[in-house]
């Protein structure tokens, strides 16, 4: 019986590249994303192998209903990539949009809940399975204009290291990859739509690709059952770690 991943944001960036990745590796994969033409368009790309499930992950009701009850031989589902997010603005807070905030909240910490919610009872019955977030530097160290955005990922950081304690005693596997500098359509998404200030955020880099976070979600899988990943942080060579900054004149 095939293997079946269940992606979360497989339109774009991060998930579409692991989709793919995995259906040629022979996997089953299932993907949500809202832009239902995007998952048709994926369908007709990897075949039967793929199946798109067209939800909003803020929808807390359809995402337990479809999730919580897949069907055939996807019912079950090895792998869980907690991966459908965003990042809106990078205005300081006392100027943000309060929508754009209630979206990050609802979508990189309330989505990934329902997601988990729905597939982590047959996991623990089964006592197997692996539940991938996609957390983000981010959630490590904090930047002007990140505010909620960091804060979204820490708690997903956080979540997954306390889901680790909850698990202890079953072989359920929880990792959280945490991403630097990556091009996708992030940064348009975070400029709502702005593609050229979308474009000067890498511009004179070689930042991550899609295909290496797929890459890295494929390795943290495909360890050996009695080892755990439980955080990847991956930086393109040009970004590094910075400490605390210091504004002089005050
Ligand atoms: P993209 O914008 O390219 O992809 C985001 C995906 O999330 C899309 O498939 C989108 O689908 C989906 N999504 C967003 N909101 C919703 C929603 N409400 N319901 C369903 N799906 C949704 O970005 P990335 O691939 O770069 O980002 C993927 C994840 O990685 C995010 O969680 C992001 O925070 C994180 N990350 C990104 C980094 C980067 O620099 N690119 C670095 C570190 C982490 P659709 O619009 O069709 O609904
Ligand atoms: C995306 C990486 O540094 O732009 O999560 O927040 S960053």
């Amino acid at each position: 019986m095939p293997k079946h991943i269940l992606i979360t944001g497989a339109t774009s960036g991060f998930g579409l590249a692991t989709a793919r990745l995995f259906a040629s590796e022979g996997w089953l994969v299932s993907g949500t994303g809202r832009r239902a033409d995007r998952l048709e368009a994926l369908r007709e790309e990897l075949g039967e192998a793929f199946l798109p499930l067209p939800l909003d992950m803020r929808d807390k009701d359809a995402v337990m209903e479809k999730l919580g009850n897949l069907p055939g031989e996807r019912h079950d589902v090895d792998v869980l990539l907690n991966n459908a997010g965003a990042a809106l603005g990078l205005e300081p807070a006392q100027e943000c949009s309060l929508d754009d905030w209630d979206t990050m909240v609802d979508t990189n910490i309330k989505g990934l809940l329902y997601a988990t919610r729905a597939v982590l009872p047959g996991m623990v019955k089964r006592n197997c399975g692996h539940i991938v977030m996609l957390g983000s530097i981010a959630g490590n160290y904090p930047y002007a204009g990140g505010n909620v955005y960091c804060g979204s990922k820490a708690f997903v950081k956080q979540f997954s290291l306390s889901l680790r304690a909850d698990l202890l005693g079953t072989k359920v596997h929880v990792t959280n990859i945490e991403p630097g500098l990556a091009e996708s359509e992030f940064s348009i998404v975070r400029f709502h739509g702005d593609t050229e200030r979308a474009a000067s955020v890498y511009e004179g880099t070689s930042p991550i690709t899609p295909e290496d976070i797929a890459e890295t979600v494929f390795w943290v899988t495909h360890r050996p059952a009695h080892i755990n990943i439980n955080r990847v942080e991956v930086m393109p060579i040009c970004q590094c770690p910075s400490g605390p900054l210091v504004k002089k004149g005050m």
